[in-house]
C-alpha cells in the first residue's frame, strides 16, 4: 500500500517511473526537486501538485511516505528534518521490491556492474526465460513491473542500495570496492558499508576473492570468483588459460571478445550469479562467447592515420581507469595517450602515478580538478576541453600508437552524462 501523502523527490527517467507506479496504484503524488526546471517535468501529467527549485521540509515533514531520487543525498538537511519527524523515505527500487513477484539478481561494485548485468540478463534470455533488466543502467526497476516476468537482473548504485531495505536478492554480488562518490559519502567504508547492505538477506553472496572488501557477512551462504581461487576462476591446460567452475574449465579464456584480467573476472561473476538462476551453461557460455562490450566502455572508435583512438568515457572513477589501461595493455604496440579529467569527486588520483611513469606516453587534462591530474607527473598537459584534448593527442601520436578517454571523473561539469562525452569524443575524433 502506498499512501496517500506521498512525496517524490527527484523528476528525470526514474521519478517519472515513480509518478507512473503511485498514480497506477491510485495515489496522486506531489513531486519536489532542488532544480528549478527539473527533466521531464514537460512529462508530468496534469494537475499534480509540485515544489521545484528547492526542499519544502515542511511538506516533507508532513508526508507518510518520501521516495527519494539517488541523485538527493539522504544527509540533505530537509530530509534529515523529515526523517526525525518519523517520516519513512525509501527508494523506487524498494518500491520495486514490495512488488516484484519475480526472483532478483542483485550486482553492485564500483566496476563491471553494468558489464556483469547485462551479462547475466542475456544469459537468462538466451535461456528462453521473461527477464527484465534494469535499475541503475537503462530502465528504472519500476517500469520493469509492466511486463510478466521470470526474473529481474538489476543494477544497484550505492545509492540506490541505501534506500531499498527490503531487497531480498536470489543472488547478489559486489564485484569490487574502488574510490569514488567520497563527495557523497564520509569515508570510504561508509561507501563499502553501503555496497555490501545488497548482502543483506540474499539467497546467495558472490564475491571477489581477491578483494576483502567485497566479503559478505559471516555465516552468508557464499561463492567467490577470482583468478585464481577453487570456485568460480581460472585453470591452465595445455598452456592455455581457461575459465573455470570449481576445477571443470568450461571456456577459453581467449575465446571472451571483452579483454583483461577484470574482464575475466566479470564473466566468472556472471556465471556464478546465472548457475543460481539455473541457467544451462551453454546459455552462459553462447552469450559470453559473442558479448563484444557496451557502448563508452573501451569501445574502438577509429584508426586515424595509424593511430587507434578508444572511448572508455565510462570510466568515472581511477579503478575503471586502470582497468582500462590494464585492459588494453597487451593490444598497444606503440605508445599510450590518455585523456582523463572532470569531477574527481574526492578520489585520491595517486594510484595513476606508476603508470603515468610506465605505460602512459602522455594524459591531457581537463575539467573541474584537472590540477589535481596535472600534478601526478612531468608528462601531463592541461587543455581547456575534449577539442583541444583530442587535438593535443593526435599532435603527439604515431602510427601505432594508441589514445584512450578514460577520464577517472564525472563528466557533470562538462557534459549531461558519460554517454554525451563519449559521444562528444568519438565526433572530434571521426572529424580528424
Ligand atoms: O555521467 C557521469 O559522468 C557521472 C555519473 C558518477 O559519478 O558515477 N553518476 O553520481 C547517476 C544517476 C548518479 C547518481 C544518481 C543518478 C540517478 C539522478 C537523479 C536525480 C541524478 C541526479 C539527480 C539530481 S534530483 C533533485 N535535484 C555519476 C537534483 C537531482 O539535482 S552517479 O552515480 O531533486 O539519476
Amino acid at each position: 500500500m502506498i499512501p496517500a501523502r506521498t512525496v517524490i523527490i527527484g523528476l528525470g527517467q526514474t521519478g517519472l517511473s515513480c509518478v507512473h507506479h503511485c498514480l497506477s496504484r491510485g495515489v496522486r503524488p506531489l513531486v519536489m526537486d532542488t532544480r528549478a526546471q527539473p527533466p521531464g517535468a514537460e512529462q508530468l501529467p496534469e494537475g499534480l501538485e509540485c515544489y521545484f527549485g528547492g526542499l519544502n521540509a515542511e511538506v516533507l515533514c508532513a508526508a507518510e511516505l518520501i521516495i527519494a531520487s539517488p541523485g538527493v543525498a539522504l544527509a540533505t538537511p530537509e530530509l534529515q528534518q523529515a526523517a526525525a519527524a518519523g517520516v519513512e523515505i525509501i527508494g523506487d527500487v524498494e518500491l520495486f521490491v514490495r512488488e516484484c513477484t519475480a526472483p532478483v539478481i542483485a550486482i553492485t561494485g564500483s566496476n563491471g556492474k553494468s558489464t556483469v548485468t547485462t551479462l547475466v540478463g542475456e544469459m537468462v534470455a538466451e535461456a528462453g526465460l521473461a527477464v527484465g533488466v534494469g535499475g541503475n543502467i537503462g530502465t528504472p526497476a519500476l517500469e520493469l513491473l509492466n511486463a510478466p516476468l521470470d526474473l529481474a537482473v538489476l543494477e544497484l548504485s550505492s545509492f540506490q542500495l541505501e534506500t531499498t531495505p527490503g531487497l531480498r536478492a536470489l543472488a547478489a554480488t559486489v564485484l569490487n570496492i574502488s574510490e569514488d562518490h567520497l563527495d557523497r559519502y564520509d569515508s570510504l567504508s561508509h561507501y563499502r558499508d553501503t555496497k555490501l547492505g545488497i548482502y543483506e538477506n540474499a539467497g546467495l553472496c558472490v564475491y571477489n576473492r581477491e578483494d576483502d572488501e567485497t566479503l559478505p557477512p559471516a555465516g552468508s551462504r557464499a561463492v567467490s570468483f577470482g583468478l585464481n581461487t577453487q570456485d568460480y576462476s581460472r585453470v591452465e591446460r595445455d598452456g592455455e588459460c581457461w575459465l573455470s567452475v570449481h576445477g571443470e574449465p568450461v571456456l577459453a579464456a581467449r575465446e571472451l571478445r571483452i579483454v583483461g584480467a577484470h574482464n575475466q573476472l566479470n564473466a566468472l561473476a556472471a556465471m556464478a550469479l546465472a548457475d543460481e538462476a539455473g541457467i544451462p551453461r551453454a546459455a552462459q557460455l553462447a552469450v559470453l562467447r559473442r558479448f563484444a562490450g557496451l557502448a563508452h566502455r573501451c569501445q574502438f572508435v577509429a584508426d586515424k592515420h595509424g593511430v587507434r583512438w578508444i572511448n572508455d568515457s565510462k570510466a568515472t572513477n581511477v579503478g575503471a581507469t586502470l582497468a582500462a589501461i590494464d585492459g588494453v595493455a597487451d593490444a598497444v604496440s606503440g605508445r599510450l595517450w590518455l585523456i582523463a579529467g572532470g569531477q574527481g569527486k574526492g578520489q585520491d588520483f595517486a594510484p595513476l602515478v606508476p603508470l603515468l611513469h610506465t605505460s602512459i606516453a602522455g594524459m591531457a587534462c581537463l575539467g573541474q580538478d584537472k590540477e589535481q591530474l596535472l600534478r601526478l607527473s612531468d608528462n601531463t598537459h592541461a587543455v581547456a576541453d575534449m577539442a583541444e584534448a583530442v587535438a593535443w593527442c593526435a599532435g603527439q601520436a604515431e602510427p601505432g600508437d594508441w589514445v584512450l578517454l578514460a577520464p577517472a571523473c564525472a563528466s557533470l561539469d562538462m557534459y549531461p552524462n558519460y554517454p554525451a562525452r563519449g559521444d562528444h569524443f568519438a565526433a572530434l575524433v571521426e572529424a580528424l
